[in-house]
């Protein structure tokens, strides 16, 4: 039986095995969620380090993948060349000038690649740390919930809002983010825009974001935190100034209210059915905390932080069985007369 790669040189099956290596590394490998896209600060940096990185390490791979094989040869040379019965010990250099190389390869090369990593590394990490100081940098507190995301943006003339899995940011200015949690360790992270930072229950973890480009930005959870972890996922809207302000401006308002009766159905069966209790509409009486505030729920692409789309029909589907659609989340089934459940859900939808 002939094994596999025999008659192959090592180099030749080495190189093969490498870029099987790759397929199998990029094969989940999904533009949207790249973090080398790079549509933001610091995220663009930190995706510059990354890549400088992987062509360092590569070229260093090669450079030896090239040299070993040579060496190699070079040795098996010097032993065929000695007289028949004569060890040539080709590990210690003959010469003083093979030894200069030595030392400029095994030292010199080395150190230079460390430092200049170090040094980009460093750099990177102080600019992601410090937020660049913009006149207009807004501010939000982002609170991590077994399985959703509270976003309370900050207002100094005391106009700030609550909103949920949704974050809206303005190209081309920073936005400082607190993060804190509900309840165990969760972790901010949209790829698209910026490195990791991990949510600590009783500790205020500081990041910033600062959009290069419009587009909308999906990320998950970006540490484990129970049964519906994988439906834990923050859309980030990134959109020019002058959408951001007005999108603002709506979020800042009170709740819509209904502009016909079967709306009318729809708010009351909200407020009697217990919703209530659990969830914020303001400008109602509605001003429970335990889930997503809803004031501006229509306003949102997705249902539930599960990239669901928000359409009527989900919401519908969402009421009946909350715990078929996301299994293990704190809203429980709740007893709502067939009847009543389409008003209640086009009420919802028009909360925009
Ligand atoms: C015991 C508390 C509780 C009650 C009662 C409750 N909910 Fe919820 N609701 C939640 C929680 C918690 C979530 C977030 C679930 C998740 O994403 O993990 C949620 C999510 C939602 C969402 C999705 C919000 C978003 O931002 O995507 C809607 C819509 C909703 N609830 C509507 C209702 C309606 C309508 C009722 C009444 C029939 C109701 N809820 C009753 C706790 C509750
Ligand atoms: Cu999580």
């Amino acid at each position: 039986m002939r094994r596999l790669g025999a008659g192959m040189g090592t180099p030749a099956l080495l190189g093969l095995l490498g870029l099987l290596g790759l397929l199998v590394a990029t094969a989940g490998c999904d533009h949207a969620a790249s973090v080398f896209t790079g549509a933001a600060a610091p995220g663009a940096g930190e995706a510059q380090l990354g890549w400088f990185l992987i062509a360092v390490s590569c070229l260093v791979v090669l450079v030896v993948l090239v040299l070993v094989p040579i060496a190699a040869l070079w040795r098996r040379r010097e032993r065929t060349q000695g007289a028949p019965g004569t060890i040539i010990d080709s590990a210690v250099p003959s010469d003083a000038r093979e030894q200069r190389w030595l030392v400029l390869w095994a030292l010199l090369v080395p150190t230079g690649i460390l430092t200049a990593a170090f040094v980009f590394t460093v750099v990177t990490i102080n600019a992601a740390a410090v937020p660049p100081s913009h006149p207009s940098a807004g501010r939000a507190t982002v609170t991590g919930h077994q399985w959703w995301w509270e976003i309370a943006y900050d207002d100094s003339s005391g106009q700030g809002f609550t909103t949920a899995n949704e974050m809206h940011l303005p190209v081309g200015q920073p936005i400082r983010i607190t993060l804190q949690t509900a309840d165990v360790i969760h972790s901010f992270w949209v790829p698209q825009l910026a490195g990791k930072t991990d949510i600590i229950p009783g500790q205020d973890n500081t990041m910033w974001i600062e959009a290069r480009q419009p587009g909308v930005f999906s990320g998950p959870c970006g540490e484990y935190c129970g049964a519906q972890h994988a439906q834990m996922r923050l859309t980030v809207v990134a959109e020019s100034p002058d959408a951001y302000r007005a999108w603002v401006a709506t979020q800042r308002q009170v709740g819509r209210a209904p502009g016909d009766s079967t709306l009318a159905t729809g708010r009351q069966t909200f407020m009697t059915a217990g919703c209530a209790s659990c969830h914020t509409i303001r400008g109602t009486e509605a001003a429970g905390t335990v889930g997503p505030d809803l004031t501006h729920f229509g306003s949102r692409r997705t249902l539930a932080a599960t990239g669901i789309e928000n359409t009527q029909a989900n919401v519908m589907g969402w009421i009946v069985d909350p715990q078929g659609m996301k299994p293990g989340n704190d809203m429980p089934r709740m007893a709502v007369a067939p009847r009543a459940l389409q008003p209640l859900a086009a009420y919802l939808e028009t909360l925009k």
